[in-house]
């Protein structure tokens, strides 16, 4: 008799990017040793080849993985919560935390909302007693309180902070902003569920959704025109999918989908995003360790 287990894809990873002694002191700027790396919208093209066109032996993204601030985990001294500074708690790995991330850096708020990574395979148990009893990540620790459920958070963090807006102006937008954040769930259970083999059809659906919701607006290449909540909401997923579906199945979800592959690449210029990326191979790995487990996503 098969043992079916049900799981959620990206939580409780089993491979963490490594961490050491190197500090991030800036939004834009990873300072790794004295060289200072500057992310940018080819991020990913760079890493992989040099400028004569060899392949790279070390990827750069990481290099910027290992200049990250490193992860807390059970052995890590409690931090003193509640003393008045504000906190993103984050895992690197988790795509519901990137959206927070990601919605931090585009405000420009580094130095207002400290980004606090936990590792999710040996969290800290103060974390649950004192933080966020429902020991998930992401979650904000702002004004006495803390703030989770991703989407929820984006929009705190939009409103409750100073920057660059991501919410959309005008009820239409605003309309449509609504609708495309409350398919966010259905998106990511319709592709997970190609990928389970339970239904050949569902991915398909889901991504000529976006391909048609991102024909809606002819003002950019964004859901809404400008880059917004929407943006943040969606691009750690279709990440993911995309280098997924890429490599596990060899199909490109941008066949056929113009505008999809627009929204790839324009997201991709957005440093605020670039700079939450996970490494491609450590997404496709841990995907395929799942499956070899014959865990379901
Ligand atoms: N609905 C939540 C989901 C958050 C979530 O599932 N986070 C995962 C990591 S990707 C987590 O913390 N898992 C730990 C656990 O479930 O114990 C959100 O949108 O923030």
């Amino acid at each position: 008799m098969s043992v079916v287990v049900r799981v959620n894809l990206f939580s409780n990873p089993s491979i963490s990017l490594p961490s050491r002694g190197f500090s991030v002191t800036s939004s834009s700027c990873l300072y790794v040793g004295r060289k200072i790396l500057r992310p940018s919208s080819d991020l990913y093209l760079r890493q992989r080849y040099n400028s004569n066109g060899k392949r790279r032996t070390k990827p750069l993204l990481a290099v910027i993985a290992s200049s990250r601030v490193p992860e807390l985990d059970s052995s890590s001294e409690p931090l003193q919560v509640f003393d008045g500074s504000t906190r993103l708690y984050i895992s690197y790995t988790c795509p519901f935390a990137q959206r927070a991330w990601i919605a931090r850096n585009y405000k420009g708020l580094q130095d207002k909302i400290e980004l606090v990574p936990i590792d999710l395979t040996n969290r800290p148990a103060w974390y649950k007693e004192r933080v966020y009893e429902s020991n998930k990540v992401p979650a904000l620790e702002h004004n006495n309180r803390v703030i989770g459920e991703s989407l929820d958070l984006i929009k705190y963090i939009d409103s409750n902070f100073e920057g660059l807006s991501l919410t959309p102006d005008g009820p239409e937008k605003q309309a449509f902003a609504d609708e495309l954040l409350s398919y966010t769930d259905s998106f990511s259970k319709a592709v997970r569920s190609t990928l389970n083999g339970d239904d050949n059809d569902a991915a398909d659906a889901a991504f000529d959704y976006i391909e048609r919701a991102l024909s809606k607006f002819k003002e950019g290449s964004f859901f809404l025109g400008q880059f917004s909540l929407v943006d943040v909401a969606y691009a750690p997923f279709i990440e993911r999918f995309q280098l997924i579906f890429k490599d596990v199945m060899n199909v490109d979800i941008t066949s056929g989908r113009p505008n999809l592959a627009l929204w790839i690449q324009e997201v991709n210029k957005i440093e605020a995003y670039t700079e939450t990326r996970q490494d491609p191979q450590v997404i496709v790995e841990r995907y395929k360790k799942r499956v070899q487990a014959g865990l379901r996503l």
